[in-house]
Formats: structure tokens, C-alpha cells, sequence
């Protein structure tokens, strides 16, 4: 893990590196979901088994943070002990030249594991939910750095949509706007993380992995440079019971507000709250949800890599 990448700061693992230099499948993984959006210890396995489900699929799993003022693309064992275990800063793209001039520390959002991975060379990127516009954030402003990262940042991110804590119909308007493909696997329904679906429906389905890796291509061609989102929603089966989920959201709401939380530490205190809130159900839902995303993006990674 100490080979020099492309850019000064940054560092990718020599297993991740020798991967791409030979177009083998690579798939990014985001840190902030395991620091912030996780609880411990179960962050720690879910972390290391999110990078074992790739592998046995044949793909190199490239967990993103900065450590220690590095960027690093693709963490060691010990650097994954790190983002679960420390007291790490969320750390959006803004946050990157900061910590980084200053040897600090953090793990990357959406917006920071996408920005850092395209500059690494990968294409393809797994997490839980993206971040969006939060409820009322025609007064508060508050809409995730994440739309306007992936508006400039060439990488196919797989999500089960956002949260409902979010307001899902402005986060869709938005990625609209800043003309982000946004495409169901398998379904014309938006996702809402925990459910399999939402009020909000999306123009454009695949049934494949080949038809996104299609779809990347074409965007190259056309001298697109914008991220793709794939919409990938848990099984009805595996969803959390929609009633519970009312509640603990309602709740969770209701409790940001009271306690005035504001800004980046929002997202954080809902997850907290609702885990918390829901007795561990939401969690296992949560950790069905990320390991469904990830086995897709490995598909959709070695159709890319076979594209050549
Ligand atoms: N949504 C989730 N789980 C998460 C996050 C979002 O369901 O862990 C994390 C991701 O790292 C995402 C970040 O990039 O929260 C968004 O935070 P903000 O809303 O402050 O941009
Ligand atoms: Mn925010």
C-alpha cells in the first residue's frame, strides 16, 4: 500500500494498481457508510465482508479514506480496523485538501470516494443509499455534495436509491437538473433504501449488468462526463416492514429538529437515531441492501473490464 498514484496525496494500493493496469474489475468502496453510517463493532465485519463478496466474484475491492493526510485507494487491513474503529471526520470532496495538507484523517462520502476513485481510474462504485436534497431544504440549502459531485465525475454508482428522510422527488428534480442518468435494475421504481420502492418512478430500466456497461460506453462516446446512478432496490422480501419504518422515521425527524442538528452531522444522527430507534432491524436491512449493491456493481464491473 505505499505505491505512488497519479496525483501527489494520492495513493493506490499496488493490488488495486496492478488490477488496473491490467483491466481486471475493480469496484470502489465508500468509508463513510462504515465510520458514520454504520454502528461498531459490526461496522469492522461488515466492512471486511463487503471486500470478501467482491473478491469471490473475481473483483479487487478498492475501499476509499484518507489516512493520515494520504488519499488512499484500496486500504490494508489495518486501514480498514482504522475506518471502523477510529474517530474519523466525515470527509466530503472539500474536506479532502484540508486533511490532506494537514496529515489528518477521514472517511469519504459519496461525493469524496467517487471524486477520488475516477481520479484513481475505476468506473464503477458500490455504497448503501446516495446522499439528496434533505426535507426543507428550500429554506435550510441543504442538499448533499453528492448530486454535484457525480454532475462531474465519471463514475456508475450503485445505490438503493436514497432515503426517505430525504426528500426524494427534489433529489430526482436535481439529478434532472445536473443531468445525472438515473437507471433502475429491474425496475421503473424508485428505491427508498430500506423499501423497495418510493413514490417516485425513473424513465429508464435495465435488465442486465451488459446493458449498464453498454450504457457506460455510449456516455464515453459522447463525450459525457457525468457519474451514472443505478438504482438497485433490496428484494420485497428483505425490505423493512413499511409501517416500522414510518414510525422510527417520523421519529428520527422529529428528533433532529429538537436537538438542532444542522449540517453534515444530519445524516449521521437520522442513521444513528433509526438503528438505534428500530431495535437493529433497520440495520440488517441496511447490510442486505449494501451487500446486494456491491454484488452488482461486481457484475457490472467485469462487463466493463470485458469491454476492454
Ligand atoms: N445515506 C445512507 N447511508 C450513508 C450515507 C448516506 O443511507 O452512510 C452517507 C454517505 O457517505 C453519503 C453521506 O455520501 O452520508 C451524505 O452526507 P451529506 O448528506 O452530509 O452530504
Ligand atoms: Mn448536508
Amino acid at each position: 500500500m505505499s505505491s505512488r498514484g497519479t496525483a501527489p496525496g494520492l495513493v493506490v494500493s499496488h493490488e488495486v494498481r496492478h488490477a488496473l493496469t491490467n483491466g481486471h474489475p475493480v469496484v470502489a468502496l465508500e468509508s463513510t457508510i462504515i465510520s458514520h453510517g454504520l454502528p461498531r463493532p459490526r461496522n469492522h465485519a461488515a466492512a471486511q465482508e463487503f471486500e470478501q463478496i467482491l473478491r469471490g466474484a473475481g473483483v479487487t475491492p478498492a475501499t476509499i479514506a484518507v489516512l493520515d493526510g494520504i488519499a488512499r485507494v484500496g486500504l490494508d487491513a489495518e486501514g480498514i480496523r482504522r475506518i471502523a474503529m477510529d474517530d474519523l471526520a466525515k470527509a466530503s470532496v472539500r474536506d479532502l485538501p484540508v486533511l490532506a495538507a494537514r496529515g489528518a484523517s477521514g472517511a469519504t462520502t459519496v461525493a469524496a470516494t467517487a471524486h477520488l476513485a475516477a481520479l484513481a481510474g475505476i468506473r464503477v462504485f458500490a455504497t448503501g443509499g446516495l446522499g439528496g436534497v434533505h426535507r426543507g431544504a428550500s429554506g435550510t440549502f441543504d442538499e448533499s455534495a453528492d448530486l454535484t459531485t457525480l454532475a462531474v465525475t465519471p463514475v456508475t454508482v450503485v445505490s438503493a436509491g436514497v432515503k426517505s428522510v430525504l426528500d426524494i422527488g427534489a433529489t430526482l428534480e436535481r439529478l434532472e437538473t445536473l443531468s445525472v442518468p438515473v437507471i433502475g435494475y429491474r425496475t421503473t421504481i424508485f428505491p427508498s433504501f430500506w423499501l423497495t420502492e418510493s413514490a417516485y418512478s425513473i424513465d429508464w430500466s435495465v435488465e442486465s449488468a451488459a446493458q449498464i456497461a453498454a450504457i457506460m460506453r455510449s456516455q464515453d462516446e459522447l463525450g459525457r462526463r457525468q457519474g451514472i446512478v443505478i438504482a438497485n432496490p433490496v428484494p420485497k422480501a428483505q425490505q423493512w416492514d413499511p409501517q416500522e419504518h414510518e414510525r422510527v422515521l417520523t421519529g428520527a425527524l422529529d428528533a433532529a429538529a429538537e436537538a438542532g442538528i444542522t449540517g453534515k452531522a444530519v445524516t449521521p444522527f437520522l442513521l444513528a437515531h433509526i438503528v438505534n430507534a428500530s431495535e437493529g432491524r433497520s440495520l440488517e436491512v441496511n447490510l442486505d441492501l449494501a451487500r446486494g449493491n456491491i454484488r452488482l456493481a461486481g457484475q457490472i464491473a467485469v462487463e466493463w473490464s470485458s469491454l476492454g
